[in-house]
This record gives structure tokens, C-alpha cells and sequence, in this order.
């Protein structure tokens, strides 16, 4: 392991790159946070001016290039991500990319090849349900044979609320990506198909806004996975996955006992424990768990967790995804053969 710590810059200071930069800083070993970059340039100043050392620059590149960092986490929108990731492996740097990796397949298969062609693996994809503690014990207890084949997976992903403008698409590519990584996760197989179903929209959200949305992923192997993502519940984030097997099923994310209700109605309203208002509180252990091990892995000049692939093929399922939600029918999923892993 490398004596020095990692210098890390932070591409995207929104509200995932702040709460990053912030990890590093503060909760990560091993690391340091070095720069900042973001389009808004006082917000940049702003975050770097509250901790020693910490430069903000304006141009993302810039900030890639630089020498004095070592390995960058982008968390900036997905449409920038393209030539981002591309940067750090020109540079040879290690990145630790939020989720989407693109918003469109041809652009995320260019970075799996780019990454192939340097000969060295670089790229970490933020799908954080793979760190959390929980969901962590799903697999294993899927993995040990104790429940049984998996023959079903059933998800639910909701938040309180997502910045205007977040249309039907965005449902797809933004939010139930990260049920689709875990669908590939826990069945360790590809998604055949998928059929997004468009129920009775809340009325909370603009005409024409598709929310909840409902998903049937077929997996390579026959089995179903069922995903309901409601991103405009108005009261709280909940994420729950649970896996049903021959021999029983497993829940991760269901902190609760007697009954639940987050209505205001009769008989409803809370369980007696808290219901975190969004991501960064309910995914905070696996967002450490996250940065640390990309730390950790980077020092040793390694990659863990999710891969460019892995980014890859979910683009490549959310982007059927989204075909299915125009047309309201099933669409195949159609991926090449998996290149050799660098
Ligand atoms: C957001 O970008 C995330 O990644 C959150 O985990 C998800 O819950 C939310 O729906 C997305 O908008």
C-alpha cells in the first residue's frame, strides 16, 4: 500500500460531489480532498474555501490533469461524463464515476473500450446498494445457498421528492438504474427484457410526468424482477429489495416492526422510528463503505465494486427501459459479447 494518501479532486459539487468531497475530507483514511471543480464557480470557492488546501478549478480538465491529483470522483451530470471519465484515462488516473456512467450506450461502451485499450483497470461506477451493509447480507445469503434458487427479486424505490424538471425518462435512467445494477448484482447474470408499466400517475406531479413507475426485468435465466420507483411520495425515501428463493426470501432495508404507514391517514403516519427525507441519509454507511474501498483499491492500483462494464450494460438495460416506456411494451435487451476485462 502506497505510504502517501490519495490526493483527491472532485469533479461536480451539486449535491452528491459536496457530500463526497466532504467524505473524503472528513470520514475516508487514506485520502485527502485536494480540488474542486464545478460550473457554478462560487459554489467551487465556496467548498474549497472551508477546508485547508483545497483549490478550486474552473475547468474539469484542468482539474484531471493536474499533477498534484491522483484519482477523482465525477459527480457531475451524466451528459459530461463522456469526456470526463476519458480524461482521467488519458491521465491514468482512477475514478470513481456517480451513476449513470452515460446517458446513452454507444457513449458508455467508448469508455469500456477506452479503458480496455489502456491495459489497466480505472473506472469505479457509483451504484453504492452494493456497499450497503444490508444489501451486502442479501447476496451473501443469496450466494450461500440458504434460501434456496433465486427466482425473484422485488424492489422498491422511492423518494420524497426530485428537482423539477426530473420527467418519465429521467425515472428510468437516473432512479431505477440502481435497481437494475442490483438485478445484475444479485443474480449475477444479464437482464433479456424489460416492460415498464405506467400506472395511474400521482397527481402531485406535472401532467404528462409518469411516476410511480412499474418494471419487470426478465433475467438471462428466466427469473423476474419487479421494481416500483416513485419518486414523488411526498413524505419520505424508502428502498427496500427483497429476494425470494425455493427455500424463503430475505429483506434488505425493512427497519421496521408492527406496522408501517407513511400516511397521514387513520391508524397511519409513522412506525415509531425515522424516515430519512433522501439518499445521503438512508445510503450514508454505503456511500463510505464506497469511497473507502475505491480509495483503498486505487492506492493499491486496483479497481472493486462495479466496473465500466457494469455501467455499460445498465445503460444499455435502462435505455430499452426507456424504449418500453415510450411504446408500453416489452424490449429486449441487447448486449455484445463482454470484452475481456482489462
Ligand atoms: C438520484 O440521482 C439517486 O441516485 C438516488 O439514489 C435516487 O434515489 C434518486 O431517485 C436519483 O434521482
Amino acid at each position: 500500500m502506497a505510504v502517501q494518501a490519495l490526493r483527491v479532486g472532485v469533479v461536480g459539487v451539486g449535491m452528491m460531489g459536496a457530500d463526497h468531497a466532504e467524505r473524503i475530507e472528513r470520514r475516508i483514511a487514506g485520502a485527502s480532498l485536494v480540488a474542486v471543480s464545478d460550473p457554478d464557480e462560487d459554489r467551487a470557492a465556496d467548498l474549497a474555501g472551508r477546508f485547508d488546501g483545497v483549490r478550486a478549478i474552473a475547468d474539469p480538465l484542468a482539474l484531471v490533469a493536474d499533477d498534484q491529483v491522483d484519482a477523482v470522483i465525477i459527480a457531475s451530470p451524466g451528459f459530461v461524463h463522456e469526456e470526463q471519465v476519458l480524461a482521467c484515462l488519458d491521465h491514468g488516473k482512477p475514478v470513481l464515476c456517480e451513476k449513470p456512467l452515460t446517458m446513452d450506450s454507444d457513449s458508455s461502451l467508448r469508455l469500456v473500450e477506452a479503458e480496455a485499450r489502456g491495459g489497466r483497470p480505472l473506472v469505479q461506477v457509483g451504484f453504492m446498494r452494493r456497499f450497503d451493509p444490508e444489501y451486502v447480507q442479501l447476496k451473501r445469503a443469496v450466494d450461500s445457498g440458504a434460501i434456496g434458487r433465486l427466482l425473484l427479486v422485488h424492489n422498491t424505490h422511492r423518494n420524497k421528492d426530485v428537482p423539477q424538471g426530473f420527467r418519465s425518462e429521467m425515472i428510468v435512467r437516473d432512479s431505477m438504474v440502481h435497481e437494475v445494477d442490483v438485478a445484475r448484482f444479485l443474480f449475477d447474470e444479464e437482464i433479456a427484457e424489460i416492460t415498464v408499466l405506467s400506472p395511474t400517475p400521482t397527481g402531485a406531479q406535472p401532467e404528462g410526468v409518469v411516476d410511480p413507475q412499474v418494471a419487470l426485468f426478465t433475467m438471462a435465466g428466466g427469473a423476474i424482477v419487479t421494481s416500483e420507483l416513485f419518486v414523488k411520495n411526498q413524505v419520505g425515501y424508502e428502498v427496500r429489495c427483497e429476494a425470494v428463493g425455493e427455500r424463503g426470501s430475505v429483506i434488505a432495508g425493512a427497519n421496521w416492526s408492527g406496522l408501517y404507514s407513511t400516511g397521514n391517514g387513520e391508524g397511519g403516519g409513522s412506525w415509531g422510528g425515522s424516515i430519512p427525507a433522501d439518499f445521503r441519509v438512508r445510503f450514508e454507511r454505503a456511500y463510505d463503505l464506497e469511497v473507502q474501498a475505491w480509495v483503498d483499491a486505487s492506492r493499491r492500483g486496483e479497481v472493486v465494486g462495479p466496473t465500466s462494464w457494469d455501467g455499460y450494460a445498465a445503460t444499455v438495460v435502462c435505455t430499452a427501459g426507456m424504449e418500453s416506456l415510450a411504446k408500453g411494451q416489452p424490449v429486449t435487451v441487447e448486449l455484445p459479447q463482454r470484452p475481456v476485462a482489462p
